[in-house]
């Protein structure tokens, strides 16, 4: 057995603490801790999530989400899988529900053994006989010889293989009616034998028979109580008494169970789900929940990118025209419905397949914090525009690839004709955004014409080419459409971009420059600038109105 640190010892504080030693540290700690009923991976997390110190991995929390009854039904190797499930998906500790140890000092050793492996804090062995019962099923539940059930305890210790492993052991003696007498006896056995706490358990609706246990046990171990049944009694009671620990033990599978019935009845009575999709979780939080985050930087990190197009996204500018909304953050950081703006097109990016994502930041660029994107800064946001901000990533524009403002949604569709389009510089163009009323009259525009209107023909597949463009109302009438952000650059596009862009940089023009003006200077160069035409499908935020709308629409 690995030796025990005493808490607050030199040693201990340079170890780092193990779920273990944090549940021994609740126990042994004067305050009443509190630890919450979790049955999977899931609840755990919601546990976790919502602030508590430790997890209690109930019995019939656990058999209920399986579907079968608290009485040994499930195995303890289907438990212990469950239990798994729980530790990797959490960080604080887990005292779990052992039941009656799963048979004699044989099988506990074998259960405390798997435990410390799974890293389970803990286990709460009852002094009942194997298959168990619930508690609160029936009276008079036939109790464990104590000396045999000692035996389990001491096997149990001697079986740990992480020296702050906590083994609680449970007093039945109340609820089996044996008395205070035998529930004080039985408990100093345990202690004796070796447990690191007793639980005592009352199936009373007032707290007497706990408070009476208490004070005549004055403090011998940590005290461990399941208020349960006596859940009217304010917690004060407990610390007044010198409980320890209290196990709200079941609740989070009782709160599922009537959130399930309500849902699954409320879609079955109106065959619709209109009147519970507001009611219930996103799923976008539960993407959140079990990490989703974490594996898009993992799969930036480790999947093969097979030479896909880099993606660079443009979001230095603070939007201005949002006033007090971007004080703190710039434009592509807004929150759009729990996500911010740049996190959701980011994700359309990855979607389509691009994995390498660059974003120049800018204003309050320490706001630009998102999993699975490279970063790179224009310090200069405040006096230079997009065509500078490209020439921050010139490092980047080697090879083919993808530049997008940073404040554009778009349908994944969007993107991947974009991405399978001829041509070695292709930008998308909304030939029906000139017929949008719903525009701010003061929003700016990147106008385009080009070497053909958009016809919709199914049959006109002709190439078309970029003639002009440019940002202000003159000539608005004879515009093909709106450039909405988006451009594809081959290699030989990327190298002209970079080439256009040292040349810029050399005579000045750079620092005012905008993408339009980037475009005018290739096209006046010579360089064909092929356009794929799309009817609507994205959306922009320049302003509150742009941002009400987006918030509406998605
Ligand atoms: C459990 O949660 O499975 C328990 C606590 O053992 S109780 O149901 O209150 O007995
Ligand atoms: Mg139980």
């Amino acid at each position: 057995m690995a030796t025990r640190l005493p808490i607050g010892s030199a040693e201990a504080q340079s170890e780092p603490v193990s779920k273990a030693g944090r549940l021994r540290a609740l126990l042994q700690a004067p305050a009443l801790s509190f630890i919450m009923e979790a049955h999977n991976g899931l609840s755990g997390k919601i546990v976790e999530e919502a602030g508590f110190e430790g997890i209690w991995a109930s019995g019939l929390s656990m058999s209920a989400a399986l579907g079968v009854r608290d009485n040994n039904e499930a195995s303890w190797t289907q438990v212990l899988e469950m239990l798994e499930f729980m530790a990797d998906a959490t960080t604080i500790p887990i005292l779990v529900d052992g039941d009656t140890g799963y048979g004699n000092f044989n099988n506990v050793r074998r259960l405390v053994r798997k435990l410390c492996q799974r890293g389970i804090a803990g286990v709460c062995i009852e002094d009942k006989l194997f298959p168990k019962t619930n508690s609160f099923i029936g009276e008079n539940q036939p109790l464990a010889d104590v000396e045999e059930f000692c035996g389990r305890i001491k096997a149990g210790k001697d079986s740990q293989s992480d020296g702050d492993f906590q083994l609680v052991a449970r007093v039945e003696a109340l609820i089996a009616g044996w008395g205070m007498e035998e529930a004080l006896r039985r408990a100093e056995a345990y202690r004796e034998a070796g447990a690191d706490a007793v639980l005592i358990h009352s199936k009373k609706a007032t707290a007497d028979e706990i408070t009476g246990f208490c004070e005549a046990w004055g403090g011998r171990a940590p005290v461990v109580i399941v208020p349960t049944m006596y859940h009217r009694t304010p917690t004060q009671t407990f610390r007044d008494a010198g409980v320890s620990m209290v196990i709200w033990a079941n609740h989070n599978m009782r709160a599922a169970v009537s959130a399930m019935r309500q849902v699954s009845t409320a879609i079955r009575e109106s065959e619709s789900l209109v009147a519970v999709e507001e009611e219930i979780t996103p799923v976008r939080e539960v993407f959140a929940l079990t990490g989703q985050a974490e594996l898009a930087a993992a799969e930036a990190r480790y999947l093969a990118t097979g030479g896909g197009p880099r993606a660079i996204l443009l979001a230095a500018s603070r939007g201005a025209k949002l006033g007090p909304l971007t004080e703190q953050r710039p434009k592509c950081m807004l929150d759009v419905r729990g996500e911010p703006l740049l996190q959701r097109l980011v994700r359309t990016i990855n979607e389509s397949g691009l994995r390498d994502v660059t974003v120049v930041r800018g204003y309050r660029k320490e706001a630009i914090a998102l999993a699975g994107i490279e970063t790179v800064d224009n310090d200069r946001y405040g006096e230079t525009g997009e065509a500078a901000s490209l020439a921050c990533a010139r490092d980047r524009l080697d090879g083919p690839c993808l530049i997008s403002y940073g404040d554009i949604l778009f349908r994944r569709h969007v993107l991947d004709g974009l991405l399978s389009a001829d041509g070695d510089i292709v930008t998308v163009v909304d030939a029906r955004r000139r017929a949008d009323s719903s525009r701010a009259p003061d929003r700016p525009v990147d106008w385009v014409r080009c070497s053909r209107p958009f016809t919709g023909s199914y049959l006109d597949d002709d190439r078309v080419i970029l003639e002009a463009i440019w940002n202000d109302e003159t000539g608005a009438d004879d515009a093909h459409g709106e450039f909405i952000g988006l451009t594809r650059l081959s290699e030989d596009g990327a190298a002209l971009v970079r080439a256009a862009l040292d040349a810029m940089s050399k005579d000045g023009t750079l620092d005012g420059a905008d993408l339009p003006t980037l475009f005018t200077r290739l096209i006046g160069q010579g360089a064909a600038i092929d356009v794929l035409y799309i009817t609507g499908h994205w959306l922009d935020v320049d302003d509150a109105f742009d941002l009400a709308s987006l918030r509406n629409l998605v």
